[in-house]
């Protein structure tokens, strides 16, 4: 079967949901992707950051393989030989007290919601049903009704109502804004350090500081998603801490697994976390052991291959190169790490056509919000690779 055929049988069979580019994608390997027509291309979307270890990494693979062959699941009803570690690992390495693992990123985005909101209620007293949770403008958090209630993406949410209602939504990267909308029903605030699906967003500079300041004179949690800026994306382990904020609770997901699995985590201090007793909340899959082991080495091999140091410096090295090449079409590049998105004027003509140019020459990113181009490749990338995108990107963006 070729490409096209591939096409027609989702075209045919598969919901239309997506409209992908035409490439078929048959195997990966490191920051390398082949197609079923043999094709080479680089990877410079990782998954949307799911893939921060590389494709395939032959660890997380060599512990995928050992762990299926053990147990792959067991429910919570009983206890498996690997959550327990993973939650302690996880622990160890944010620094938080407790770990509650669950699968889709949505789903831990949920989670965290409900925890802020049992937070309020156990902790400030206020009265059931009256929790609000401040989102941001431009935020993307999953595509549950619960996550899409405070989009502001009219596309989103278009025939999808009725909505979750407890949410509201003020500008990113205003603090003033912030400030004036925290009242006495508020739990939390619920931020992405840096706004991808936005655009690569990044907030001015210290405004998650004056986020994490608003939210502790006020007695409210802040949240921070962390699914696609965390486990070393932005050149730290996690994006707040380029400001040294500690959130109250942390979302991961994404990395956690390296692609290989569904796993997301929702992490806090005790006093916060400890509110969950059982029955609260659960899922079927959620810390199955087949996962934990998974996020256990797909955590291990980024701090052991040194992949948060390794995106900040090549990460950097590629964001300046891109801002020097003299193209027409680019508004701005910004970013930080390895998440750098190119930003096209109006006159551009769309980042699609972009994005098709770069898949003919061998690289593969997606658009983002139409005009935003997104480069995001494996954090085991290396600078002669990064130079040898920059060669086929430059003609791309300095066409007519
Ligand atoms: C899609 C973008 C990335 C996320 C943050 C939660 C989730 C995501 C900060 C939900 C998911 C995705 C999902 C994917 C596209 C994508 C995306 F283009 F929309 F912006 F990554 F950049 N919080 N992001 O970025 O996690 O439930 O999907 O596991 O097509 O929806 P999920």
């Amino acid at each position: 079967m070729k490409t096209n055929d591939y096409i027609s049988l989702l075209d045919r069979y598969g919901a239309q949901n997506y409209l992908p580019l035409d490439v078929v994608i048959q195997r990966g390997e490191g920051v390398w992707l082949y197609d079923v027509e043999g094709n080479r291309y680089l990877d410079c979307l990782s998954a949307y950051s799911a893939i921060n270890q590389g494709h395939v990494h032959p660890k997380i693979l060599e512990t995928l393989i050992n762990q299926a062959k053990k147990i792959t699941l067991t429910s919570r009803a009983f206890r498996n030989d690997q959550l327990p570690l993973l939650c302690k690992e996880l622990a160890d390495l944010t620094g938080y007290d407790m770990a509650l693992p669950m699968n889709s990123g949505a789903e831990a985005v949920e989670t965290a919601v409900k925890l802020a909101r049992k937070w309020v209620y156990q902790v400030k007293g206020i009265p059931q049903d009256t929790a609000e949770i401040i989102a941001f403008e431009g935020n993307f958090h999953g595509r549950t009704i619960t996550m899409i209630s405070f989009s502001s993406e009219a596309a989103y949410r278009e025939d999808f109502g009725p909505f979750t209602p407890g949410f509201s939504i003020i500008p990113y990267g205003d603090h003033g804004a912030l400030a004036r909308a925290v009242n006495p029903t508020t739990a939390a605030v619920l931020i992405e350090p840096i706004q991808g699906e936005a655009g690569v967003i990044v907030p001015p500079d210290g405004f998650l500081k004056q986020v994490r300041e608003i939210c502790s004179e006020n007695n409210i949690l802040m949240i921070a998603d962390e699914i696609q800026t965390g486990l070393g994306r932005t050149g730290r382990l996690l994006a707040c801490d380029h400001e040294s904020v500690r959130p109250d609770i942390l979302v991961l997901g994404k990395a956690l697994s390296g692609g290989f699995y569904p796993v997301s985590a929702v992490l806090a201090d005790r006093p916060i976390m400890g509110l969950f007793q059982p029955g609260d909340h659960g899922s079927t899959f959620g810390g199955n052991p087949l996962g934990a082991a998974v996020a256990r080495t797909a955590i291990e091999v980024i701090l052991s291959e040194n992949m948060i140091q390794n995106a900040a410096v090549i990460g950097e090295y590629f964001q300046e190169r891109l801002a020097e090449i003299p193209s027409k079409h680019v508004k701005e590049v910004r970013g930080k790490g390895l998440l750098i998105g190119v930003e096209l004027k109006s006159s551009a003509g769309g980042g699609r056509r972009f994005a098709k140019k770069l898949q003919e020459s061998g690289v593969l990113i997606k658009e983002t919000h139409d005009n935003v181009l997104r480069f995001a490749p494996p954090l085991i990338i290396d600078r002669d690779t990064v130079n040898w995108a920059l060669e086929r990107i430059f003609p791309v963006l300095t066409m007519d």
